[in-house]
């Protein structure tokens, strides 16, 4: 990758000695990352270009200045893609729940694959590409007539034509979050038969999408849900203990660094009191912000030798407090960006980085009541509204993530 450069930049870019902002890249070293270390202090996360043509759209039509320069600013901020694939095909969609999070597009696999292929030769040495793999089931295995993914389609269809991407860019770094939502939704459901498929599915799956993805180029981190869900007392340990027979069952790979929190959520880092730290239940989840949460988690995992260190989204959590309770996860009213991908001020040696996973503005589901897709927390109070169908832009919702950004987006106000 990155040969196509003109002699000139090549010779450029070598007399300077340090790569020029904005600039191509010569080629690039090999990549191997050491995932005893914490690759975010020597890569940052490359604004998937996806994302970025939807911000600068966006951006376009605003006529506030100032709110235009943030949203130019917010096109420039690391971001993952999304690589998934709606399983079972979306016209069943409606009769198995909608999804927690909503990615931002495309959201076929192979789609996925050449819009990466196509930007990696871009992509800077010292950034890496960011990708969540969202291939398992998307639906409540509660509901009626779930069904999981074949192990057989999982591999041919989702991983190795990825594996293959990953294998064929070795100068480019990678960070994979491995499938959103399922260890939520297997770990709280796990009395319920209709889910033990699912249990199934995620520890064949995960552990084959772990033992093939591990390579060279790539660093590995397991979605962990968040504090609400898997922070309560009787969920902690289960959590860790499937983490742990999945890492294990994949022969313990190396790229594994560790858990993913907070992935298309609205939770504080570290709010204090947290978030609903004054409701009667809160003896019984010690996790009231995703701080607490990854310490108490990562210690567990430490415990036994699994891999546990963690990266946190905080694309939409810059105003704290705004949710009647945790399970509220549509389109949150009054939320604002949060902090701008860093390995910086974690605070927390487990805590890898922030990054932004979710592509905010993205819808999470509509609020018309009477569309086929519709979820009642998408018309819940304190949910948005009006936002469009789940993967829509929404450019109410996105203008309101620049007004109420935490930290304020700092631009030059002088013309
Ligand atoms: C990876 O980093 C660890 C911790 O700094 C170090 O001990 C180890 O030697 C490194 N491994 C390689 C292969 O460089
Ligand atoms: C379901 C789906 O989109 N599968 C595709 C994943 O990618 C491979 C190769 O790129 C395609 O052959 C599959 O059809």
């Amino acid at each position: 990758m990155k040969a196509s450069q003109s002699l000139l930049v090549l010779i450029v870019g070598n007399v300077a000695g340090l790569p020029h902002p904005g600039q191509r890249e010569p080629t690039c070293q090999h990549v191997s990352l050491n995932v005893s270390t914490n690759v975010w202090k020597t890569y940052s996360l490359y604004p998937n270009p996806v994302y970025k043509a939807q911000v600068l759209s966006a951006a376009q039509t605003i006529q506030d200045p100032i709110l235009k320069k943030k949203a130019f600013k917010v096109a420039e901020v690391g971001s993952f893609l999304w690589m998934c694939v709606t399983w079972p095909p979306s016209s069943l969609r409606n009769l198995y729940g909608s999804s927690l999070n909503s990615p931002s597009r495309p959201r076929n696999n192979a789609t996925a694959i050449s819009t990466i292929d196509a930007f990696v030769a871009d992509v800077p040495c010292d950034r890496v590409i960011g990708i969540v793999l969202q291939g398992l089931d998307t639906g409540y295995c509660s509901a009626p007539r779930f069904r999981t993914v074949e192990a057989e389609t999982y591999r041919k269809e989702f991983i190795n034509p990825l594996a293959t991407l990953l294998t064929s860019h070795p100068s480019t770094a990678f960070a994979l979050i491995l499938e959103p939502e399922t260890l939520p939704i297997m770990v709280l459901n796990s009395d319920l038969s209709t889910c033990k498929p699912l249990a199934t599915s995620y520890r064949t799956n995960v552990a084959y999408a772990l033992q093939t993805l591990n390579l060279p180029n790539v660093v590995i981190y397991l979605d962990a849900g968040h504090g609400g869900n898997l922070g309560w007392e009787s969920n902690l340990a289960p959590a860790a203990s499937e983490l742990a027979a999945v890492y294990s069952a994949a022969g313990r790979p190396s790229q594994l660094r560790g858990f993913a929190v907070n992935i298309g959520g609205w939770n504080a880092w570290d709010l204090s009191p947290g978030e609903f730290d004054t409701t009667r239940e809160a003896p019984r989840n010690r996790a009231q912000n995703e701080m607490r949460f990854v310490a108490l988690l990562g210690r567990l995992l430490g415990e036994n030798g699994t891999p546990n260190h963690a990266v946190m989204d905080t694309s939409r959590n810059g105003v704290p407090g705004l949710r009647y309770e945790w399970g509220d996860w549509c389109n949150v009213d009054g939320a604002g960006f949060g902090r701008f991908p860093s390995a910086e001020g974690t605070g927390l040696e487990l805590a890898d980085a922030f990054i932004w996973a979710k592509g905010g503005g993205v819808s999470d589901g509509t609020s018309d009541a009477s569309a086929v897709s519709y979820d009642a927390f998408c018309g819940k109070l304190g949910a948005f509204k009006p936002s469009p169908e789940k993967g829509e832009w929404n450019q109410a919702y996105f203008e309101m993530l620049l007004e109420n950004a935490h930290p304020y987006i700092r631009v030059d106000t002088i013309p």
